[in-house]
């Protein structure tokens, strides 16, 4: 067809269609060209939707404020529209395909008028490798458009690959009025489409990310016997050029950015440990023909939380945001740079703030409260190349083998610092037990613990049980599977003060971790899984106080016994569709709890 950069005839037909729903002035499609994203930032910035940085000191920097009740995904207004309800799981709020469509196509009707529409092809990890997918999203924001120029490859070459197979992800969004009234994130997986309106933020908008890589992407690796993972990927590597890698899932804001880019700390530099960064946020991983698993990211950027990001949590970042970023939600200085809670150098005396309000330190609101400079949730956008530690293995087709699979969570109690699992099943268990404090990256109230399997609550696209069971599956597909492992940097003393470090000295506990995979140390048997014997941690320059290690690893009885009502309650949800092995290990472990101790 005429007028079209494609051949590909599924593609016209649904790009029309799609126009005459939303009544777009004109349509652009994204070539990928570095000439097009120049012209795109400079109308962003006569529109106001950006705002350049200082060039001198942020090169190729913007920032970008988002409407006040749009700060971080609204899982409330998020659906799984599957024809069964039962296949959406007591995990996703569900709608009717039929339903979902007519609520959202009321408020797609004519919501792009007077706007331009984009046409994004992208592929959610290398172009032409066998693990990756191809998307192609339509929308209506420009800052939609750059910032998917660095979270995935867009553009003309996507474009080529689509000519040889037309199977892609239709994702169409739109900002509409970004009334919170009329927003909708909705994904279809049965007819491999995703619909969001009404929004602006990052991960309710930017939909290679986790509406396709991880809700959509989950549904069909079940189908096609692969995993698609809320995990960081990283590799480790020792003096002798060889490189181990893990992939870790966290829920939300619990470090698994810092993790994945960490510098070894001062006490362990004599060990020579060099650290690659794969990803980190999301991994796709596949049993290869050695019967292990490998993994690839399929972004190219960090969308990542800004508070707290600093030279001594996360150096790396604060290297890899320097240049070519997008900020959002952030606070402006007189100089044109930019600050957030918990970053380098002084509070600034003013600002802008991400209200778009002047600020000064010490302000309070209404009630109060102190008014924050940035949002807690307030956002950078990256390219990964930019990163320092940035994993030479990035475009490799096949990715990298996984020694470890790594569970964590945010928990003051319970959890020890670390330990492994008995076996995978026992592993599916621990990752399908796993729970969490709330942050800022949810909706919800701040602090109360909710069970995030795997961190995959928000986004795994189908229901749990059988999410469940394809773990328990791909087990017996590998003959090499990972060891699995949960850790916990996170556990408080008596009052209230965190025990362990952190940040960069969590590359002890992953020592510990190499060294089980590797059969190179033995470990404690305790009814909750194998732990550390404490001499075997290499606490070299840490000074932490006599018994601090101790406390860390103790499994307290009676709060496993307490955590397992939790448990019950949550695999009860899932009623008879919960794997029988799942209550199997239940059972196994309240029996070990019962002989254990006092
Ligand atoms: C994210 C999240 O933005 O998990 O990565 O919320
Ligand atoms: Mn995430």
């Amino acid at each position: 067809m005429e007028g079209f950069p494609t051949t590909n005839k599924k593609l016209i037909d649904w790009v029309i269609k799609i126009s005459r729903l939303c009544e777009p002035e004109r349509i652009v499609w994204i070539d990928g060209s570095e000439e097009q994203k120049l012209t795109l930032e400079k109308e962003s910035v006569v529109s106001g939707e950006l705002l350049r940085l200082n060039q001198e000191k942020l090169p190729g920097c913007f920032l970008h404020r988002t409407a006040h009740d749009d700060v971080s995904r609204t899982e409330h207004l998020t659906f799984i529209c599957t024809r069964k309800k039962r296949d959406a799981g007591p995990n996703n709020n569900w709608m009717s395909p039929a339903r979902a469509y007519n609520k959202a196509r009321a408020i797609f009707k004519g919501s792009m008028s007077g706007r331009t529409m984009y046409v994004i092809p992208f592929s959610m990890g290398p172009v032409g490798s066998p693990f990756s997918k191809i998307g192609v999203e339509l929308t209506d924001s420009r800052y939609v458009v750059l910032n998917m120029l660095i979270m995935a490859r867009c553009g003309d070459a996507v474009l080529k690959q689509l000519e040889k197979n037309d199977d892609f992800t239709k994702c169409l969004h739109s900002k509409a009025q970004l009334d919170i009234n009329k927003r909708l994130i909705l994904h279809f997986p049965e007819d491999n489409t995703i619909w969001s309106v009404g929004s602006g933020y990052g991960g309710n908008v930017l939909l290679g990310k986790k509406c396709l890589s991880l809700r959509i992407a989950s549904y069909v690796a079940r189908k096609e016997k692969w995993m698609a993972e809320h995990m960081l990927i990283m590799g480790i590597e020792e003096p002798n050029g060889h490189v181990e890698y893990i992939a870790a899932a966290f829920p939300s804001a619990c470090g698994k950015t810092n993790l994945a880019m960490l510098i070894p700390p001062e006490g362990l530099k004599r060990k020579g440990y060099r650290i690659w960064t794969v990803g980190d946020d999301i991994s796709w991983m596949r049993v290869d023909s050695d019967g292990s698993l490998w993994a690839i990211n399929p972004e190219t950027g960090f969308f990542g939380v800004a508070p707290g990001t600093n030279s001594k949590s996360n150096p790396n970042m604060v290297e890899t945001i320097k240049k070519n970023t997008i900020y959002t939600n952030v606070l402006l200085k007189p100089d044109n740079t930019v600050w957030w809670e918990g970053s380098d150098g002084d509070v600034p005396n003013q600002g802008i703030d991400w209200k778009g309000n002047t600020w000064k330190p010490n302000m309070k609101d209404g009630e109060g409260k102190p008014i924050k400079g940035a949002h807690a949730n307030a956002r950078f956008t990256a390219p990964i190349t930019n990163c320092p530690s940035a994993s030479f293995r990035l475009e490799q087709h096949h990715g990298v083998p996984i020694s470890a699979i790594i569970f964590g969570g945010r928990r003051q109690h319970v959890s020890p610092l670390v330990y492994q699992a008995f076996n995978w099943q026992h592993g599916v268990f621990v990752g399908a037990t796993m729970g969490s404090e709330l942050t800022a990256a949810q909706v919800g109230k701040i602090g109360q613990v909710r069970r995030d399997p795997m961190a995959m609550l928000p986004f795994c696209g189908y229901n749990m049980a059988d999410y469940f069971r394809h773990w328990l599956n791909m087990g017996k597909l590998m003959a090499k599977p990972p060891k699995v492992f949960h850790v916990n940097w996170f556990r408080v003393d008596a009052h209230g003060k965190f025990l362990w470090p952190g940040f960069c000295e969590n590359l002890r506990i992953l020592e510990w971790i190499l060294d089980r995979c590797n059969n190179k140390v033995n470990a404690m048997e305790t009814p909750i899984g194998y732990l550390p014997y404490p001499f075997d941690i290499d606490l070299t320059g840490l000074n932490m106080p006599e018994g601090t290690l101790e406390k860390l690893l103790k499994v307290e009885k009676e709060e496993w016994l307490e955590e397992l009502k939790g448990v019950n309650k949550f695999f009860g949800e899932f009623k008879k569709d919960l794997p029988k092995e799942l209550w199997v290990e239940y059972e196994a472990l309240a029996g070990r709890l019962k002989k254990y101790g006092k």
